[in-house]
């Protein structure tokens, strides 16, 4: 990357032209980067002119310029969000200091892991989906996965940039390692579990896209909080970006749930197997999906008692989304009552605060669930409603792992909860039912038999628009 134009080649707003050290840390991890992209991003489709929207700059007119670009090609910007003059911490026992500019030498291993963490998800999302472009339901929907999958590349810039900025050895060290790492690796997996599971279906992308990028509105609302003000601004312009992969979540069970609906219609019956032969997805399937991926993405908020969460509200390094809807931002006196299987416990709130973040993170998953209900309802299907399962059914991290719980809450004998599994989340039957209905559809404006069309295409352009073009 030598003499070349930094601005034209990577857009940014962090000064990098003039910054030699940063420059040197990018030289060396950028051809890394793209190899990675290569070898481990959507298989096959390097050659293809995908409808992108790219960020240059942080104004309204700039975070999203649309235009046909080869993946490979696409300018990956580092941006932080306008700093907030004379910014101070907001919560926590440093509360009403001053924003950090530099990260503070005590909590310089607590924020790299931190960020580390968050840095780590972003590629293993891409790797999950790599091979989704093979069954596109149609050319929108596979220029929303690219979209999707080229942000999650940037936002993995985003952390590696803070890592080169502030962190020097050991954060090019580590910014190595995020593209060592390998989603679903016996060796070297990703840090947090919901990132190692295969996304091989449509179905599962959907709802990852609404429950698990979720998860990612909520850990970034918190980091944007932190008393250390690079991270908040960076965190505050990736949330931009997350919006778009939670509305490809939400319009596409949205979707599912429209065709489903019209199937039923057309065969006059609710009966799944008739809904399966037909080529869709009955809605108890469904149901299936959202059980299991909604329960794998409750995990991503930690246990419910966590000394790490309490150590880093009080530190102000991560505080609570949306932290200025809170009248208390110490939390010293605060207790919160928790359900745990040996009944209700009164823990102090600064060590609860994962679970606070998790009970408001279900009440925005509540907001979908509505609208697709509604539908369901219209169409005179209401006893065939969806809800979210439990948030103590299927947990692998807090005190509810290994606790034979439905997806209705209920304490079940083991025996009962074994045998009943399927009946909750996808059996193999049931997955490899949805993999044969994941036929790849491209010819412009079609759609597969399975899905509904989206009500508009992108950025005002009709749905018929050739979004992918093939080399
Ligand atoms: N899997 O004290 P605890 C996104 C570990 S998604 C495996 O409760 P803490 C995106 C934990 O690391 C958002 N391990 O943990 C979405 C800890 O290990 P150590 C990602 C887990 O720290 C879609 C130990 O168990 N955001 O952006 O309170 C597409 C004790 O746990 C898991 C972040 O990661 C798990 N599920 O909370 C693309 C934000 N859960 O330290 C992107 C930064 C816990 O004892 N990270 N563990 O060795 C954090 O804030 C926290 O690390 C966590 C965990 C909330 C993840």
């Amino acid at each position: 990357m030598g003499g070349i134009n930094y601005s034209e080649k990577i857009p940014n707003n962090v000064n990098l032209a003039n910054d030699r050290t940063l420059q040197r840390a990018l030289e060396h991890w950028q051809p890394k980067f793209i190899d990675w992209w290569k070898s481990m991003g959507p298989s096959d489709f390097q050659g293809a002119e995908a409808y992108l929207r790219t960020a240059v700059s942080v104004n309204a007119d700039g975070w999203a310029r649309y235009g046909a670009v080869k993946m490979p090609d696409y300018r990956w910007g580092i941006f932080l969000a306008d700093p907030v003059a004379e910014r101070r911490i907001g919560f926590g026992d440093l509360m009403g200091q001053p924003a950090w500019q530099q990260v503070p030498g005590e909590y310089r291993s607590t924020l790299r892991r931190l960020i580390v963490t968050q840095g780590d998800t972003e590629p293993a999302s891409v790797e999950q989906q790599r091979l989704l472009g093979h069954s596109c339901p149609s050319l929108y929907d596979l220029r929303n996965l690219f979209q999707v999958n080229v942000e999650e590349g940037r936002h993995l810039w985003a952390m590696v940039y803070l890592l080169h900025a502030y962190f020097g050895r050991d954060g090019r060290e580590e910014a190595e390692e995020l593209l060592a790492r390998h989603s679903g690796d016996a060796d070297k997996p990703r840090i947090l579990s919901t990132f190692n599971e295969p996304i091989s279906d449509w179905l599962s992308f959907y709802c990852f896209t609404y429950f698990t990028d979720r998860d990612g509105k909520y850990q970034l609302k918190s980091l944007a909080e932190s008393g250390f003000d690079p991270l908040s601004r960076t965190c505050r312009f990736m949330l931009t970006e997350e919006a778009h992969h939670m509305f490809v979540g939400e319009t596409g069970i949205g979707r599912v749930v429209r065709r489903t609906l019209e199937v039923m219609k057309a065969l006059g019956t609710d009966d799944p197997s008739a809904i399966r032969r037909a080529g869709a997805v009955d809605l108890p399937l469904l149901q299936k999906y959202l059980n299991f991926w909604c329960s794998s993405s409750l995990d991503l908020f930690g246990n419910e008692i966590s000394s790490n969460a309490a150590a880093n509200f009080a530190n102000g390094l991560k505080g609570r989304p949306d932290e200025s809807q809170y009248t208390d931002h110490v939390l010293r006196e605060a207790t919160l009552k928790l359900a745990t299987p040996e009944g209700d416990q009164e823990a102090p709130m600064l060590n609860a605060l994962n679970e606070v973040m998790r009970e408001s993170y279900l009440k925005d998953c509540e907001i979908g669930l509505k609208r697709w209900n509604r539908v369901i309802e219209r169409a005179g299907h209401g006893a065939l409603a969806l809800a979210l399962p439990s948030a103590h059914f299927r947990r692998s991290i807090g005190s509810w792992v290994g606790h034979p719980v439905d997806p209705q809450g209920r304490i079940l004998p083991r025996e009962q909860y074994d045998r009943r599994l399927y009946d909750w989340i996808p059996s193999e039957a049931d997955r490899a039912f949805v993999r044969s209905l994941m036929q790849r559809v491209v010819e412009p404006g079609r759609m597969a038999g399975w899905v509904a069309p989206p009500d508009r295409g992108i950025n005002n352009l009709p749905l018929e628009h050739e979004y992918v073009r093939f080399q």
